[in-house]
């Protein structure tokens, strides 16, 4: 295994419920947009990739004249809240994260990341909650969002390996769908909002980076092997 490629929200740090979520309302109704999504309402948009599309989307539904105009204005606004909650420094990552990532360093293996969120919040939240790391592939940088694999064949051309010797870690089935299609074996830590998703093709299942066990750079390099087999 030479490197680990980890998806953000939902995995690295739980940012969707009380961060993301509360930055799309605050966002909505600075741009006086009847519109506020609930815990259960959000949860459901999640599997909407991408936060302007995800806005479009429900603005559509709700009968918004030129939607996607007004998502475009309300996304960047809610992006600048959600860099502001980044910088506070509040987000804390899932329990476990570091740990994993400490002991993936100390093996000498290579960490990178590929999300469909914005690079405006993405590198300085990953910085607050990993460090630097050797590659960051955004939404910004990609046409298609997973469960497109554009991110993660694009972070595999950035690290120049190939798709046999890397892991990729998730929280969600399209996250899942976006990695297994770029060829990568793939351990998926779910967590509230993505308990119920249909994670079939995963290398690895788990509920917590730190439960059961502590999950290891050894356990990734099992995973890894047994999806090879
Ligand atoms: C999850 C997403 C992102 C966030 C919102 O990304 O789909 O769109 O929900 O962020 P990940 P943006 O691939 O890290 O799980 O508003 O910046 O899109
Ligand atoms: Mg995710």
């Amino acid at each position: 295994m030479k490197a680990v490629v980890f998806d953000v929200d939902g995995t690295l740090a739980e940012t969707e419920r009380d961060g993301h979520r509360v930055a799309f309302n605050e966002a909505l109704a600075a741009h006086g947009v009847d519109l506020h999504w609930d815990v259960a309402r959000y949860r459901e948009l999640l599997t909407i990739t991408g936060g302007r599309p995800r806005l479009a989307a429900d603005l559509r539904r709700h009968g918004v004249d030129d939607a996607d105009e007004v998502a475009a204005r309300v996304h960047r606004t809610k992006t600048e809240l959600f860099v502001d909650v980044v910088r506070r420094g509040v987000i804390a990552p899932r329990p476990g994260v570091p740990e994993l990532v400490d002991d993936l360093r100390a093996h000498g293996v290579r960490i990178a990341i590929a999300t469909t969120g914005r690079r405006a919040w993405v590198e300085p939240l990953v910085r607050h909650l990993v460090g630097d790391v050797e590659v960051t592939v955004c939404g910004d940088d990609v046409a298609a969002l997973k469960p497109d694999p554009e991110t993660y064949l694009l972070a595999l051309s950035r690290l120049g390996l190939d798709a046999a010797r890397v892991v990729a870690v998730e929280d969600s089935g399209p996250g899942l769908a976006a990695a297994r299609a770029a060829g990568l074996a793939t351990v998926v830590v779910t967590n509230d909002d993505t308990v119920h998703h249909d994670v079939r093709g995963a290398a690895l299942v788990r509920e917590a980076f730190d439960r059961p066990a502590p999950l290891t750079a050894a356990d990734l390099a099992d995973a890894l092997t047994g999806a090879r087999a």
